[in-house]
């Protein structure tokens, strides 16, 4: 049955009754086989707007073998349509943009303009980027000997189970599911908890395009659902993002199969700035790298600020004022620019951090931003930006990824001091440095040890640029030609010996 009253739907909660109970599986929405559902929350009120579908090994096992059915046929479609079908859903998903951007806003929290509409953006972006590189799936011709004809192809892998966070769930099945599909493999994603509707509503979108079995997702718990997806023997590639803890425990299962895995795991990213950068942009910057908007749950949130002794206290100062003027509120206001947190779970952590900030002899709190004052509002999961001044490198809060709107500012005077500070850290997602002096910026960047190093600016993931961490921040690299290629295919020499 087609789950939505109109379409576009702009009106949320009607949608998200209307998605409640299914998965979707082999080109349908299916409601789960056990009978289990879980709530979906509106984290900015604490009503239930849905019902998700609790996905078990049962399910897994439906979808899975829907998409490996789909994938035999999948890969006989020249590439180049296959990018095309591809690129034709990034203009349906354009046209629901509005109403993606809603859903998603409902279910995580995050706010309409200045966070879900840019998300709802940017998946489209990522589908017509993908879509247009059905070609590119090219190999080469390696000289051998005199009669013999050596080539690569670059083949499918086969079915890809994909598992997505709810931070920016769209945004990250999109980078997973496009490549994954140009390629030639057909995919079943498990959706995060907390966040299932709107990628389920996508699901149906695609489906208007592609064959059916080629895109499947599932809702369901990470050990119940997530775990049988990685483990089943017809998934051949898992691509994950989420936490270190969970990476691991994929990364150990996928060993067990020998499958390949790719990973993108949390950050600690250390945002560098000299005196001599240009001062409002540099502030402005750091408001948009902390994700203030989207209460600080981003993987690559400047959550270590380094600025240089002089301009210190006039930094702090410059922040505090800017992330005062924040409102905050009701995620579906248009006037609201920060929302809430996704999860009581996410909201206990977050706070469990502050307080020991807050506890730690010389350091200070400057809380910004103020509450939301509406009645309907007084049991959503809001939360005030903390910056943190006075706290030492060995705090929990400088070393460990909160996933909160909590940044921690700190004076250096030294270039290689601060160096050493930034990657003094289990994490190497993000960095950024800001100065006029591209000479010491260089430098540093190639020093630093993350994945990602930008110069005066912070926008972060591009289609077409190349993103992931080292260390503990992940394996393998999303977006990118290179990693559709790398990841989501295998190369296979065939020699011809015409002597
Ligand atoms: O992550 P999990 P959670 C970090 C962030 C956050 C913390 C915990 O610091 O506070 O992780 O978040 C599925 N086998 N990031 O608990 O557990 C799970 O159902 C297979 C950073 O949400 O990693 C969900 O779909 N799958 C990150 C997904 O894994 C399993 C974004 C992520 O959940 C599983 C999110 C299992 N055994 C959180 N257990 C980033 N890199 O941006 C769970 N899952």
């Amino acid at each position: 049955p087609h789950p939505t009253p109109a379409d576009p739907c702009l009106d949320p909660f009607a949608l998200a009754k209307a998605l409640s109970g299914f998965h979707f599986v082999g080109g349908g929405y299916v409601p789960g086989r056990n009978g289990r559902s879980f709530a979906v929350v509106n984290p900015a009120t604490g009503i239930e707007v849905a019902r998700a579908a609790e996905g078990d090994a049962d399910d897994v096992d439906v979808a899975v073998q829907a998409a490996a059915r789909a994938q035999k046929e999948w890969a006989k479609v020249p590439a180049r349509k296959r990018g095309a079908m591809v690129h034709a859903c990034a203009a349906l998903l354009k046209e629901h943009q509005e109403e993606l951007a809603r859903l998603i806003a409902l279910e995580t929290g995050k706010a309409l303009r200045t966070e879900s509409r840019v998300e709802a953006g940017v998946v489209a972006d990522v589908f017509e980027f993908f879509g247009g590189l059905g070609s590119e799936l090219k190999g080469e011709s390696v000289p051998f000997a005199p009669n013999v004809l050596s080539v690569t192809v670059r083949e499918p892998l086969g079915v890809v189970g994909a598992i997505i966070p709810w931070n920016v769930p769209m945004l990250l099945m999109a980078l997973k599911v496009a490549p994954a599909l140009v390629a030639g493999n057909t995919v079943v994603v498990k959706s995060a908890e907390e966040a299932p509707l709107a990628v389920l509503r996508i699901c149906e979108l695609m489906n208007r395009i592609l064959p059916p079995g080629c895109f499947n997702m599932l809702s369901g718990f990470g050990p119940e659902c997530g775990a049988p997806l990685v483990a089943h023997p017809k998934v051949r590639k898992v691509t994950f993002t989420g936490s270190v803890e969970t990476g691991k425990i994929v990364a150990r299962a996928a060993a067990e199969k020998l499958i390949p895995v790719t990973l993108e795991l949390g950050g600690k990213s250390p945002m560098i700035v000299f005196a001599d950068c240009d001062f409002e942009k540099t502030v402005s910057g750091a408001l948009t790298s902390m994700r203030f908007t989207r209460q600080g749950q981003s993987c690559t949130a400047a959550s270590r600020i380094y600025v240089e002794r002089p301009i210190f206290d006039r930094f702090v100062a410059a922040m505090k004022d800017a992330v005062n003027r924040m409102v905050m509120g009701d995620p579906l206001d248009e006037k609201t620019d920060i929302g809430t947190i996704v999860s009581e779970g996410q909201l206990e952590k977050v706070r469990g951090f502050i307080e020991e900030g807050t506890g730690t002899a010389g350091a200070t709190a400057h809380v910004c931003s103020a509450m939301p004052t509406d009645p309907a509002l007084k049991k959503g999961l809001f939360i005030q930006p903390v910056i943190f001044t006075g706290l030492g490198a060995d705090s929990r809060l400088v070393r460990e990824e909160i996933f909160g709107p909590v940044t921690v500012i700190a004076p250096f005077d030294e270039p290689e001091a601060v160096l050493a500070e930034a990657n003094d850290s289990e994490y190497g997602l993000a960095a950024s440095l800001w100065t006029n002096n591209l000479k010491v910026g260089l430098d540093l960047a190639h020093r630093l040890e993350a994945g990602l190093v930008q110069i005066n600016q912070n926008l972060v993931v591009q289609a077409n640029l190349s993103y992931g961490g080292v260390k503990s921040s992940g394996l393998g690299k999303e977006a990118s030609l290179e990693a559709m290629l790398e990841h989501f295919t295998h190369k296979k020499t065939i020699m011809v010996n015409m002597g």
